[in-house]
């Protein structure tokens, strides 16, 4: 780079408003190099949103190390600009072609074998192939808030650039398997204990730096040695193998079908029994294994999908957004209840109304059961249980709404319910509160109709239980206005929730292609298809249970009534029977009373045999392949006519409601993914044929379907707005 070409002054993000420094040299478009402070090169990468790897950092970074080298620094810390230190490769290049520029691995090795200390400078988060730099500087010092972690078996793969060698050699076999399976963020004061971190530094990002540069004179100043993470083999040497083998059996249950927890174990196995140089090639093939296969794309896609999910084409990215001081939650059953924990793990004040005494007490105390749960699991904090307890207020008068800035109504499903409810909650609730139903598949529009006000009525739709689920599955109304809009979408991500905002339809997104799934489960059971077998086939598919299993979970006997039951469905038979699902130990299947294993019960597989011969079904085997199809099939039928309806924004919406909601596999990507990857065509045709054979409204074929199917295109990438 000529001089000239050389900005001398810059404004840096990280430092302040308005703070200006001399640069020494703008080394890539993200990069740049520091020399007028002390002898110690401070190279700087700024790759705004998360500082990932892109091809001009890895160049950047690998540029600089040699600029500082030749014009004889003394050492280099290496720091980030903006709200974090590097957070990974950038995925958005991986599968691409970025320009040709320095491999990670040769950055790193410059950096390792650099004859002057090499510092690492760490605020916000250190991921993936931001931490495996880090851990080539030779130090590495951290903000009190920095966290640490090799997170991409999250993503389908394993750290590809030496940390899997690495982080076992400096934390140790036990922590690294945990940490590089679960893909979990270490906090500072943990990375510190374990070894990965060298200093904590409080304060800001200037306190940060200038303890860098100061921690880079003093390794100069004292000589300190400059250490290579990779020689250090006093943690992996003499590993007992059955740490590996317990390890596997524990989190067997988990990783159930995914590939990426396994290979990140076999690598760390390597670590414990191979040279570096060999535990690095086991690296790089099992990482080219991941990356090319169709899990790691899956989860890849799904990684964006859900980001993409925030932008709602027509609300402005600054539309304001309603500040919540205080929520309120209709209902204190299981879904109220673990509504208003959401509120308050959120550190948020929530009120909880009920319609009497009784019921908010037996609704609280589960709460807190829930709480007292977690703590003794370790899950939560022991303190944790009365802080949050505390910020749930019961009450049996909606007029304590009076005060909320957005009420949740969470009673049954029934509209004129929900109409007197909300005619109410118009009476009560301040100007401008958001008034929102967890209704999961009433209209809407018809429940805002009834106030004055249906600009602030939305749905919301979270799943069971409400405290654990992910998905939140918001409801637009014709006349949600956009700060509504927005404000659902905010607060969601406020309370961890992965917000989906859908339209106005029976069942919206999920249950709408739930019913779908359903009717042909149903209907197989009629032909010969047992429950065992139709569970089966979606539990080998990825599902952590089919319908019948779930149906058994959620209880047999929701909505029955005996007086009303005329033996004319399977469930209503089931009940009479005496079977309640798990809750009694009989449903569809009988459940072990210590364990609680289900086995298949021959009494109802009779029972629903002579049930569908007296209906004049004929009885026959039904091959596994056509269970897949027929549960699958109709659901991407569906949710190709939710797309072309515009009831969801984009197919990858669709994806994110399925794998966050209704345990679809996330390394089979969603419906809309997978259905992509089976290859339209053949769906398509599979759908016309099921439909001349079986008939049903669900098999009636989408013509978006059949459009995309002839054209080759994508219901994954489909997108309205
Ligand atoms: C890896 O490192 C492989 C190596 O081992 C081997 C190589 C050989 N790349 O989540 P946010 C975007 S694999 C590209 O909303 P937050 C994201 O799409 C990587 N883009 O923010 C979004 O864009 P947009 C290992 C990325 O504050 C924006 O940044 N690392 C990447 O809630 C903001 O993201 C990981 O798996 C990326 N790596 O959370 C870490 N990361 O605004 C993945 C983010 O256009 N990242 N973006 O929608 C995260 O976990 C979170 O993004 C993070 C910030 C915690 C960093």
């Amino acid at each position: 780079m000529d001089a000239s070409d050389r900005p001398n002054v810059t404004e840096w993000p990280g430092r302040g408003r308005g703070a200006k420094i001399a640069v020494m040299a703008q080394l890539s478009e993200s990069v740049s190099l520091d020399t007028t402070d002390s002898s110690v090169a401070v190279l700087t990468v700024d790759n705004p949103p998360v500082n990932a790897l892109s091809w001009h950092v890895r160049q950047g970074i690998f540029d600089g190390l040699n600029q500082a080298l030749a014009d004889g620094a003394s050492a280099i810390v290496l720091i980030c600009a903006g709200r974090t230190f590097i957070a990974g490769a950038d995925i958005s290049e991986f599968g691409g072609t970025a320009p040709k520029a320095a491999s990670l691995a040769d950055m790193q090795e410059v950096m390792e074998n650099s004859p002057i200390p090499v510092v690492a400078a760490i605020h916000g988060t250190a991921l993936g192939g931001g931490l495996e730099v880090a851990l080539c500087a030779h130090y590495r010092v951290g903000l009190a808030s920095s966290k640490y972690g090799l997170p991409e078996v999250n993503i389908g793969l394993l750290p590809g650039a030496g940390g899997t060698q690495r982080l076992p050699r400096l934390i140790g076999v036990p922590k690294a398997l945990e940490a590089m399976t679960s893909g979990r963020h270490l906090p500072a004061s943990e990375a510190a204990a374990d070894g990965l971190i060298d200093e904590v530094v409080e304060g800001d990002w200037e306190a940060l730096r200038a303890a860098a540069v100061s921690f880079a004179e003093r390794a100069v100043a004292e000589s300190l040695p400059l250490v290579k993470v990779r020689d250090r083999d006093d943690q992996v040497t003499d590993v007992d193998p059955q740490i590996f083998a317990d390890f596997r059996a524990k989190i067997a249950r988990k990783t159930r079908g995914f590939l990426a927890p396994e290979y990140n174990i076999r690598c760390i196995e390597a670590a414990a029994s191979l040279p570096f140089d060999e535990g690095i090639k086991v690296e790089a093939t099992l990482f080219m294994e991941l990356m090319t296969g169709p899990q790691s794309a899956a989860q890849r896609y799904a990684f964006f999908a859900e980001r993409q999910a925030n932008k709602i084409p027509d609300i402005a990215k600054d539309t304001p957004t309603v500040d919540v001081q205080k929520a309120g939650v209709l209902g204190a059953g299981t879904m109220g209840g673990g509504i208003a924990m959401n509120f308050a793990n959120a550190g948020i004040p929530v009120t909880v109304v009920e319609r009497d005494d009784a019921s908010l007490e037996r609704g609280l105390g589960v709460v807190r059961k829930n709480y007292e749960r977690s703590a003794s699991r370790g899950s939560i904090p022991a303190e944790a249980v009365e802080q949050r307890m505390g910020l749930i207020t019961g009450s049996t008068d909606k007029n304590d709404f009076a005060d909320c800035d957005i009420v949740i109504e969470a009673v049954f499903e029934d509209m004129e319910l929900k109409k007197s409810i909300f005619t109410e909650l118009d009476q009560i609730c301040k100007p401008g509160a958001i008034m929102a139903s967890n209704t999961s598949a009433l209209d809407v529009n018809e429940i805002a109709s009834v106030t004055s006000r249906p600009e602030s009525v939305i749905g919301m739709h979270f799943f069971s239980p409400a405290n654990v689920m992910k998905l939140l599955e918001n409801v637009r109304g014709d006349a949600s206005s956009d700060t509504v809009v927005a404000s659902a979408m905010a607060i969601g991500k406020q309370i961890g929730k992965v917000g989906v905002m859908v339209g106005v339809c029976n069942g919206f997104v999920g249950n709408r292609m739930l019913f779908m799934r359903g009717a042909e489960a149903d209907r197989m059971l009629m032909e010969g298809a047992t429950p065992a077998q139709i569970d089966n086939v979606l539990f080998e598919f990825g599902f952590p249970m089919g319908p019948f299993s779930m149906s058994d979970l959620a209880g047999l006997d929701i909505g029955w009534k005996a007086e009303k039951s005329t033996s004319s469905t399977v469930r209503e038979l089931m009940c009479e029977s005496g079977r309640r699902g798990q809750k009694n130990g009989m449903g569809y299947y009988r459940y072990d009373p210590e364990t609680r294993a289900a086995t298949p019960d021959p009494e109802v597989e009779e029972m629903i045999r002579q049930f569908a011969i007296d209906r004049g079904h004929e009885q026959r085997e039904v091959t596994d392949q056509e269970i897949m199809e027929r549960l699958l099939y109709p659901m991407i039928n569906e949710g190709a006519k939710i797309l072309d309806e515009g009831i969801a924004i984009r197919g990858s919406d669709i994806d994110v409601v399925w794998v966050n909601g209704y345990g679809w596999p996330i390394y089979r990507g969603g419906p809309m993914h997978w259905a992509d990857s089976v290859g339209l065509a053949e769906i398509a045709a599979k759908i016309a044929d099921y439909g001349e054979r079986l008939g049903g409204r669900h098999w009636d074929r989408s013509p978006l379907l059949e459009r995309l199917a002839a054209e080759g295109g994508s219901l994954a990438g489909h997108q309205n707005g």
